[in-house]
């Protein structure tokens, strides 16, 4: 039972293998398969460029693979920038928070609602590809708050937490973030499939 976790974003990776920890399968990263091809993310939607990642990355390794396509969608931006997030402003890291705080700059807390959508495909060399989504309501803060995920954790305020998903341990992010719920669905999916 092996299954491929095709991502070549640590922070994620991070995630996945600790949510399928203890399932019965061996999980592989890109890097262990020496796969350092970049899928090009050509769609307009998360379920689209999940598919194209999943079944992109299956053919060159000949495993069941699973990948998500995920982002921050702001209300008062119009959704932005949802299928972009890992390139929005052309810039990383914490400049990244920087560019979206300046976009917010004028925006009051009331209207800073926004929501992580997680869309997991899983391609299967036998099967045909499941797609399931994950999302997280949150309001983006005016200043980042903590160290722990990745992106745009330190910024997203999490109301029933009172907290940052940055400030959350890795344990709790993983009971409640988009992915964790997108995982949970793709359990049963992988379940089904290693009884088949
Ligand atoms: P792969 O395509 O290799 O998986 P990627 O980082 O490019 O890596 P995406 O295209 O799905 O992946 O972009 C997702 C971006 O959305 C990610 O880089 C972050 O900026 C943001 N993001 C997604 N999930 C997040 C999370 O749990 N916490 C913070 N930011 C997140």
């Amino acid at each position: 039972r092996e299954l491929l976790i095709a991502t070549h974003n640590l922070g994620k990776l991070r995630e996945f293998a600790a949510i399928f920890a203890d399932l019965n399968l061996r999980l592989y990263s890109l890097n262990d398969l020496g796969i350092t091809t970049v899928i090009e993310e050509t769609g307009q939607t998360f379920a689209e460029n999940a598919r194209l990642k999943a079944e992109g990355y299956r053919a060159l390794s000949g495993l069941p693979t699973l990948a998500d396509d995920s982002g921050l969608e702001v209300a008062a931006l119009g959704g932005a920038p949802g299928v972009y997030s890992s390139r929005y402003g052309g810039v990383t890291g914490a400049a990244q928070l920087q560019y979206l705080l300046d976009q917010m700059r004028d925006i009051p807390w009331h209207q800073r609602v926004a929501r992580f959508v997680c869309v997991i495909a899983i391609a299967h060399p036998d099967h045909p590809t499941e797609l399931v989504e994950g999302v997280l309501s949150g309001v983006i803060e005016f200043a980042p708050r903590g160290i722990g995920g990745f992106g745009y954790d330190p910024l997203f305020y999490v109301l029933d937490e009172d907290a940052t998903l940055a400030e959350l341990s890795i344990e709790r992010k993983n009971q409640i973030s988009h992915r964790a719920q997108a995982a949970r669905a793709a359990r049963e999916i992988l379940a089904r499939w290693q009884s088949m």
